[in-house]
């Protein structure tokens, strides 16, 4: 018989080292695939682990005949700056990675007979500001407005959420015999993220994370954006409740594909501010890329998040104080003290 299990890609990274932990704490049965091996601490809480690519189709049919997938967590994927620099393997990894994701979900949803509940992660990298300006004056941004995204990875994730949509009610619709509703498509947008234990790579919202865990270690960093840089940002524990409880949620309360998530907005100077404070041998200096600063001026300053709050009752935990005083400072603290 197939075991019942949740599938992770992309599980070595950042979402996934916190979600594994969760899931195994709740006694899940997980199934990983990453190019990278999982840390050996994570890899001795899941049930499989597949190292190889979402693109390998073959890897996949694998995984379905041993398997029996109700839900997946797709987060694999090349983030922003990377994905600037290799435009066309970001599309095969986000985009085709993805539809093979989804390809692979229907099928196991075919063979057990029910749908498939699929988590998708999209971004605030799907909106795309004109200039700063508008950015200044666009207030809380709303999942409808600004999908107009100027990098490679926000288009990927914006038409990604766009499949997902298809595969959930539209699947095959001239087939005699329809089969949509094989994936339940479920999707948020993230804002940039911080972890206190690990630290991202790739990403253009990085300088936040990236600020504060050099700080910690007593490194000098040149933050390559202005001081006066603001995007909506959220804590890795709350990113991973919120993937929970989406993931948990009855379908008939879900009105949107996918949903604005936040948790606090502070400029990179407010952040500077906070870890110098906290640790007073850091040391910041203010060297802008003018070129990866577009990109997040591309970004909003504040999104809305009425409709997770209200359909799903999406509540995160950590404002910008909490998140540094219960959860940032001391548990970077203690990373590195050893
Ligand atoms: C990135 O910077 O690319 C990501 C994101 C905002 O989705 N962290």
């Amino acid at each position: 018989m197939r075991t019942s299990s949740v599938l992770v890609t992309g599980a070595s990274g950042e979402i996934g080292h916190g979600l594994i932990t969760r899931l195994a704490e709740d006694g899940r049965s997980i199934v990983t695939i990453d190019v990278t091996p999982l840390a050996p601490a994570l890899g001795r809480l899941v049930r499989r682990e597949f190292t190889g690519s979402i693109t390998d189709t073959g890897l996949l049919e694998r995984i379905l005949a041993e398997f029996e997938i109700d839900l997946v967590f797709h987060l694999a994927a090349l983030l922003s700056t990377r994905a600037e620099f290799t435009p066309t393997s970001a599309h095969e990894v986000n985009v085709e990675g993805t539809l093979n994701l989804l390809e692979f979900s229907h099928h196991e949803g075919e063979s057990h007979g029910r749908p498939v509940v699929f988590l998708y992660p999209s971004s605030i990298a799907a909106y795309g500001l004109p200039n700063l300006e508008t950015k200044m004056r666009a207030k809380r941004v709303r999942e409808d407005e600004w999908n107009i995204p100027i990098t490679m990875y926000g288009c990927n994730k914006l038409y990604c959420e766009h499949l997902g949509r298809y595969y959930a009610c539209h699947y095959k619709q001239l087939a005699a015999d329809t089969t949509a509703g094989r994936v339940d498509f479920r999707c948020v947008r993230f804002p940039g993220l911080i972890s206190a234990v690990t630290v991202p790579s790739g990403g253009t919202s990085d300088y936040a994370p990236e600020m504060i865990h050099a700080a910690a270690r007593g490194k000098a960093y040149a933050c390559f954006v202005r001081p006066d840089t603001r995007i909506p940002l959220m804590v890795m524990p709350d990113a991973i409740e919120a993937l929970l409880r989406l993931a948990s949620v009855p379908r008939d309360r879900l009105t949107k594909t996918a949903y604005n998530l936040t948790a606090f907005s502070p400029t990179a100077e407010e952040i500077c501010d906070v870890v110098t404070r906290a640790f007073p041998r850091a040391s910041v200096t203010w060297e802008t890329d003018l070129k990866r600063q577009r990109i997040v001026d591309s970004w909003p300053a504040e999104v809305d998040d009425t409709a997770a709050r209200r359909d799903w009752g999406f509540a995160p935990r950590y404002d910008f104080a909490r998140a540094f005083d219960e959860y940032l400072i001391p548990t970077i603290r203690e990373r590195y003290s050893s």
